[in-house]
């Protein structure tokens, strides 16, 4: 309830802001997206980690509030980098406001961007729950121009079958399967078909949580496109997004 209450007037006071965590191509690095991460600093409670608040946004409804801040704030932030692509994280339940995808093209629109510049990182939670309404609701998505992936890919329970009939652009491989390369065969193998079916299914394939130059150096081996995690970059403020383009390139 105090969490609920901060929160509310945390959104109205804006508070809040983003991260920047980049996504990067795995042959030479270069920067080809960055996620938006929220960090909420509250005068009050100090840094709260968004692993906490957004539960809390999700029970109460101000989920909706919030993502229509994050892609707002996105576009603001990035204005002077106008052809860099941006990932934001969804909720399920912001997909189930039947607003949500007019509202979030509003927004670019009035901040001269567009649907384009942005994918939708989604998780495999919703898409099992109701796959019926969730297929419709991204075919919806895909049609205005955003692009969507797969989060945390290998956590959830969908099946090669199931995930065909969804429209993804890309499958980010869960950072607990990256944890393990290396140190686990099994790992190197999942890996692997994951990347397999990536291929098969011509979707791009993201690996998350990359916190090594010998998981970079064996995703590489693995034929793995694009990497993500704290070996590449940490998520970033926007005034240092500057320096890793000139480090990055
Ligand atoms: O940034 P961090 O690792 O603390 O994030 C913790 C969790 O919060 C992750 O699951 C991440 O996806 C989620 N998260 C971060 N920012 C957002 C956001 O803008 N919207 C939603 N829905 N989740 C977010
Ligand atoms: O659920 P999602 O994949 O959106 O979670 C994103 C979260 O993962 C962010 O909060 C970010 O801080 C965190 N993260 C990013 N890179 C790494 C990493 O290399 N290792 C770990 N442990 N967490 C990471
Ligand atoms: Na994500
Ligand atoms: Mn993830």
């Amino acid at each position: 309830k105090r969490l609920e209450a901060a929160l509310r007037e945390a959104i109205e006071r804006e508070e809040l802001s983003l991260v920047y965590q980049p996504i990067v191509r795995a042959a030479d690095l270069q920067v080809t997206h960055v996620e938006a991460l929220l960090r909420w600093n509250s005068p009050t409670l100090g840094f709260v980690s968004p692993g906490e608040f957004v539960p809390v946004a999700e029970e109460t409804g101000l989920i909706h509030e919030l993502g229509r801040f994050v892609v707002r704030r996105a576009c603001t932030d990035l204005a002077d980098w106008p052809g860099l692509k941006v990932s934001v994280n969804v909720s399920p339940a912001q997909l189930r406001d039947p607003n949500f995808a007019n509202d979030l093209v509003a927004i670019t629109r009035r901040h001269g961007s567009a649907p384009g510049r942005f994918t939708l990182e989604l998780t495999e939670g919703l898409l099992v729950r109701n796959p019926t309404i969730a297929k419709r609701k991204l075919a919806r998505l895909k049609a205005l121009g955003f692009s969507l992936s797969l989060d945390d890919f290998g956590t959830g329970f969908s099946s090669i079958g199931y995930l065909r009939q969804f429209p993804f652009d890309a499958l980010k491989i869960d950072r607990s399967f990256v944890a393990d390369l290396g140190a686990n065969p099994t790992a190197n193998a999942l890996i692997q078909s994951m990347v397999a079916l990536g291929d098969a299914m011509d979707i791009e394939v993201v690996a998350e949580g990359v916190e090594t130059g010998e998981q970079l150096r064996l995703l590489r081996l693995l034929r793995c496109e694009y990497l993500q995690g704290y070996h590449i970059a940490k998520p970033l403020k926007v005034a240092d997004l500057g320096a890793l383009f000139e480090r990055l390139g």
